[in-house]
């Protein structure tokens, strides 16, 4: 039986929905985030050293890192489903994408998180306009720019194949859907608008990521 130890409103969420995707029996065993911090709790290290969501367990195998859990249950357990076949270009878009969520959409859409909360912090009265100023700064200079430039290349690789591997849902999409959902939570993102709306849309009325929904509970990511 597998384990999924998952965070609320985190990014184990598509670990559950690749799980009912797949067919295959689970559990999950829930963590709650702080309220004020928002970090996972200590009990998190107990499972990996690290203390973040998404771990997996399957018998004596602890599988950490979400391109890592979904390469070994597609891999592993999914039978040729939801992965193009190998040599394809498909293949080679499916790859690419299973690293680009974490390795380079990711980081401009933390940062974005970060630097949009600092002035929300706790602070001296006299410093808030100071911290509000720098982390402005950052924001439009440096990091919404970037936003802008991955958006539109989310965009148009959409425009170009109804899935981010090709003509067939596979489980790239179900790693790239935290992405998306990060851009509608803080990059301005209307469910349905242009493309990637509507690539949102549609991985929304999918059985399965309803299914996942209900066994992870309330989702909404942080903005
Ligand atoms: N690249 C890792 C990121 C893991 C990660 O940062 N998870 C977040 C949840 S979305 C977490 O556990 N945050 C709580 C914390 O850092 O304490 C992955 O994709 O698995």
């Amino acid at each position: 039986m597998i384990t999924v130890h998952h965070l609320n409103n985190s990014r184990s969420q598509r670990v559950l929905w690749l799980l009912e995707e797949l067919g295959l029996d689970y559990e999950v065993v829930h963590y709650q985030r702080d309220a004020k911090t928002m970090l996972a709790p200590a009990a998190l290290r107990r499972i990996h050293p690290l203390g973040k969501s998404p771990v997996i367990v399957d018998g004596d195998i602890t599988v950490a890192e979400s391109g890592a859990i979904i390469e070994y249950l597609v891999d592993g357990h999914g039978k040729g489903r939801l992965k193009p076949k190998p040599g394809t270009p498909a293949q080679r878009r499916y790859t690419y994408w299973l690293h680009y969520a974490e390795g380079s959409a990711m980081p401009p859409l933390l940062m974005s998180l970060v630097f949009s909360r600092i002035p929300k912090q706790p602070m001296p009265f006299l410093v808030r306009p100071i911290a509000r100023g720098i982390a402005d700064k950052v924001l439009t200079t440096f990091i919404e720019p970037q936003l802008k430039t991955h958006r539109e290349y989310l965009e148009s690789e959409l425009g170009q194949h109804e899935w981010f591997a090709g003509s067939e849902f596979t489980a790239a999409d179900i790693q790239m859907s935290f992405v998306v959902e990060a851009f509608a939570a803080r990059g301005g993102l209307k469910n349905g608008e242009g493309k990637l709306g509507a690539w949102l849309q549609r991985i929304h009325e999918r059985a399965a990521y309803r299914r996942a929904l209900e066994k992870g509970g309330p989702y909404e990511l942080l903005r």
